[in-house]
């Protein structure tokens, strides 16, 4: 991880200062790391340990980071990585022009590992995440979201990048399809338990300990699983607060709201369908061959569902 955090520094420099600012303001701020770990365990599981893994694990990070920066403009966050986001700090446009050089010089980055298999997997993923997010503002204060639709958005928008991450070390590992899916299903599962598990710290959480502000998906009208459960749970009367809080964006309400998901046990279930969705991640994982890095990618199965950040 700490070359891939070098090759990340060496291929973030452009001649255009506004860049070389935006960039290393967020990328500086840290960020846990989670794709290219996926990336580097899954080749290491598989037995390659050649430099392209620390390539393609900073291509991930890259593309992670463009889409938070498009992602903050679009949401009009105020808070990530417990700094300013880069859209408060330097504005919209500079935010996502920002992204387009980091998304840009990720497919530069990929063009050079010379796979075809690996642009085609990345650019699949990457049409994928924009789908998501547009799916998800079409379902925007929709509070008749069906379960199904929410957990496609997540699939699509957090998930992708797991399952590509994850996918790419067999990839370049050389394994073959049986062990590429295996690669590809672990990741697909631990993204969606890892966005359930961020859609719950959006209620449960703490603004200090997430690095981002608590209520922000309320304040949006975003139909997230605690929502959708407290509202198949709860009484009438508190069904329509949730209700009209999902159809208005209202943040006023956030404590009331906060205190019947709580009450009808809507963030348990959360947590169950994202413990649910890790031991699907766990069982792939372990049809791999026995190794340090099997066991590795096992682990992160459970902090994914315990983190609170
Ligand atoms: C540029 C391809 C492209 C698409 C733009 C805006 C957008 C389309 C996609 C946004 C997708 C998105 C932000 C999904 C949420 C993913 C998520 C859980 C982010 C938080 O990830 P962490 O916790 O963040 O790994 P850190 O800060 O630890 O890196």
């Amino acid at each position: 991880m700490l070359r891939v955090d070098e090759v990340i520094r060496e291929r973030l420099s452009s001649r255009v200062a506004l860049i070389d600012q935006i960039s290393h303001y967020i990328v500086n701020a840290g960020g846990k790391r989670i794709r290219p770990r996926l990336v580097l365990l899954c080749s290491e599981a598989l037995g390659f340990d050649g430099p392209e893994r620390f390539e393609l694990a900073a291509v991930v990070e890259f593309i992670h980071t463009a889409t938070l920066l498009h992602d903050d403009v679009v949401d009009e966050s105020a808070l990530r990585r417990g700094r300013a986001t880069a859209n408060a700090a330097f504005g919209n446009a500079a935010s996502v022009l920002v992204g387009d050089f980091l998304y840009s010089r990720a497919f530069q980055m990929m063009v050079g590992v010379n796979r075809l298999r690996v642009l085609e997997v990345l650019a699949d993923a990457t049409n994928v995440i924009a789908e998501g997010e547009v799916l998800q503002l079409m379902n925007m204060h929709d509070a008749d979201l069906a379960v199904r639709d929410y957990l496609q958005v997540i699939r699509y928008k957090t998930a992708k990048l797991f399952e590509a991450s994850a996918r790419l070390g067999a990839v370049l590992a050389g394994a073959d399809e049986t062990i590429e899916a295996l690669c590809a299903d672990y990741g697909r599962s631990l993204g969606t338990a890892f966005q359930l598990v961020d859609d719950l710290l959006d209620y449960e959480g703490s603004s200090n300990e997430l690095g981002k502000n608590v209520g922000d998906d309320l304040r949006e009208g975003k139909p997230t699983l605690p929502l959708l459960l407290a509202m198949e749970r709860a009484p009438p009367a508190d069904r329509s607060l949730i209700r009209q809080a999902i159809e208005q964006g209202e943040l006023q309400r956030l404590p009331e709201v906060l205190d019947i998901v709580r009450r009808t046990g809507a963030l348990e279930a959360t947590r169950e369908a994202a413990r649910g969705e890790a031991e699907q991640a766990r069982a792939a994982a372990s049809r791999l061959p026995a190794s340090p890095a099997r066991d590795a990618l096992i682990d992160l199965c459970l902090r994914s569902v315990h983190r609170s950040s």
